[in-house]
């Protein structure tokens, strides 16, 4: 994933027929984690806390989620300790995310690190590393792709052993557009497949299809067909590779499908 200042795609997105711009915040004001979050003390005996003020260094404005090594104390055991958000579905999504959060970090040994991941379909991978003090509270954004139903993000503070001061993070952002705002609507009798497809969907009905139509992510259809039979098929090779909407109407009832484009 890379760094964006933008949200430009996912705003256009926004207003486009068929699609669902979806905005996750969390500013951790309530003093403890929001639901679906929360923290693993994978060594050490120190947990994380919640508030607004830093041990060291620049203080965030309003409350945080932080570990706090210095009030863990001189002389504990190696602390090594990771925040994990909440589990996203992206499955109904267009592909593309932005996650972004505010961070604070400062050590005292070299060794002291707070690293960041992302778990986007393919395991967990680095967002960032901070491996010496942030002069600033820095706000961070990344634009990357992702589909799958357990999309997460995690903090990990690595103490090195030391008596360290602290990694904080504030304002997690979340944004990603659906497709569709809603789940598949199926009508009885139809199928389609393979799915994913690369050139051809061969639609199937216990009655009459009366027609196929094929919706992109900007709501703008790039394929209408009329069918008039039970059995049919459509040629979708043209199409870029992605997610769309599957459009049929079968008799008086109009079914829609998410599909993917290989
Ligand atoms: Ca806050
Ligand atoms: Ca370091
Ligand atoms: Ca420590």
């Amino acid at each position: 994933m890379k760094k964006i200042t933008l949200l430009v795609a996912a705003m256009f997105f926004a207003f486009a027929a068929n699609a669902q711009l979806v905005e996750v915040v969390e500013d951790f004001e309530s003093g403890a984690f929001p639901a679906g979050w929360s923290s693993v003390v994978n060594t050490g005996d120190c947990d994380v806390s919640f508030g607004a003020d830093m041990p060291t260094g620049p203080s965030f404005p309003s409350s945080a989620v932080y570990f706090d090594d210095d009030a863990c104390g001189n002389g504990m055991d190696p602390s090594n300790v990771t925040i994990y958000s909440d589990v996203y579905d992206l499955s109904s999504s267009d592909g593309v995310v932005t996650v972004g959060y505010d961070v604070a970090f400062q050590e005292v040994a070299a060794g002291d690190t707070f690293l960041a991941e992302v778990n986007a379909g393919d395991g967990w991978e680095t967002l960032a590393l901070y491996d010496v003090d942030l002069a600033e509270i820095l706000t961070e954004s990344f634009d990357g792709t992702a589909t799958n139903e357990d999309f997460q993000v995690r903090w990990t503070f690595d103490d090195a052993g030391e008596w360290a001061w602290h990694g904080a993070i504030d304002n997690f952002n979340l944004t990603y557009t659906n497709v569709l705002g809603v789940s598949d609507d199926a009508v009885e009798g139809f199928s389609f497949a393979p799915n994913p497809a690369q050139d051809v969907l061969n639609l199937n009905a216990q009655t009459n299809i009366e027609r196929a139509t094929i919706v992109n992510v900007l709501g703008q259809t790039v394929i209408d067909a009329e069918i008039n039979a039970t059995s049919s098929t459509l040629d979708i090779s043209s199409l870029a590779a992605g997610t769309y909407i599957l459009k049929v109407a079968v008799g008086d009832e109009t079914g829609t499908y998410h599909i993917i484009k290989e």
